[in-house]
């Protein structure tokens, strides 16, 4: 039996994180994206286990904290879900900074950690409460048309908030918690069609967010949307990338000015608030995205080396 993996677990209007403690394995130092293509690389099965079935579920986003050489930071972070590494995590870094304030890790005010994307920076604002200034982002196309089979002809945008994101208005979909099984359906057929007309993000990195939007009669919020993540699971927040990614493309087009808040709301009805501004020659923005997060377990798992099934449904030991 391995020692007990320390975990806090959190939800960040509804979605969940889970920040490992203990028993992090060594990346062998580096940037934060050195370790995390180590960590996909060499401790799949520690990723597994620490978010599928039978001792996580498919919606767990899982983080680790781990050592970072950039002169700012003290810690880098590494998030990763059910299928493998996330390239940043909004929601994750609102868990966190209300996991370092459960633990008496963290003062109110700013922290800055290395994401394998770059330098993030959060602010905790009271315990449940973090603003998250993230990566620059921005819209790579507009109005990208394709034909979805069995849907028809959609239109949507490509753009970066950390994540790759295609953003779409109109889609013919209705955007409430009862249709998520047709709303899963419908993402996957935009997913596969992307891939198989090769429509990727800027780097030629795959488009693995797909992120609706719909009018809200929500009079707290100024939007609603469904994301669904790489592995098939669509996030309870309003997603906090895929809002930077909301918010570049909204400067964008002028209908947000620089620091204007918009508020997003989630398929399940918690809200993101989101601004953004410009960098120098405005061709990044740079996204500020508050939420709100609380701690929901302070557990130790137990991998027994006898379980077959310790890493996971579908994993063995090699
Ligand atoms: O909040 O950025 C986010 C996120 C990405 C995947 C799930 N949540």
């Amino acid at each position: 039996m391995s020692e007990p993996i320390r975990v806090i677990d959190s939800h960040t209007g509804g979605e969940p994180t889970r920040i490992v403690l203990s028993g992090v394995p060594d990346l062998g130092g580096g940037s934060v994206l050195e370790q995390m293509q180590v960590f996909g690389e060499r401790f799949d099965n520690f990723r597994s286990a620490i978010v599928n079935e039978p001792r996580g579920w498919d919606a767990m986003v899982g983080a680790l904290l781990v050592p970072s050489d950039h002169p700012e930071c003290e810690h880098g972070i590494i998030f990763f879900n059910n299928v493998g590494t996330l390239w940043m995590c909004g929601h994750g870094t609102i868990g966190l900074g209300v996991t370092l304030r459960y633990l008496g890790q963290a003062d109110l005010g700013i922290q800055k950690v290395e994401s394998p994307v770059g330098v993030i920076e959060f602010e905790l604002l009271d315990d449940h409460t973090v603003q998250l200034i993230n990566v620059p982002s921005y819209r790579y196309r507009k109005d990208v048309e394709i034909d979805v089979p069995g849907y028809g002809p959609a239109t949507g945008d490509i753009a970066w908030g950390g994540n790759w994101f295609f953003l779409m208005k109109e889609h013919g979909q209705q955007l409430e918690l009862e249709n998520v099984r047709q709303l899963t359906a419908y993402c996957t057929s935009v997913s596969e069609t992307l891939a198989r007309h090769n429509l990727v993000g800027e780097d030629g990195k795959a488009i693995d967010h797909i992120e609706l939007f719909a009018e809200t009669d929500n009079p707290e919020a100024d939007s609603k949307n469904f994301v669904l993540c790489p592995g098939l699971q669509y996030d309870r927040s309003p997603c906090g990338t895929g809002t930077s990614a909301k918010v570049a493309c909204l400067l964008a087009d002028g209908v947000i000015g620089p620091g204007e808040i918009w508020r997003q709301e989630s398929i399940v009805g918690s809200i993101f608030e989101a601004s953004a501004v410009w960098n120098d020659d405005k061709s990044r923005c740079i996204p500020t995205v508050r939420g709100t997060a609380f701690v929901t377990a302070d557990a130790q798992l137990i991998l027994q080396g006898e379980d077959d099934l310790r890493f996971g449904i579908g994993k063995s030991d090699s």
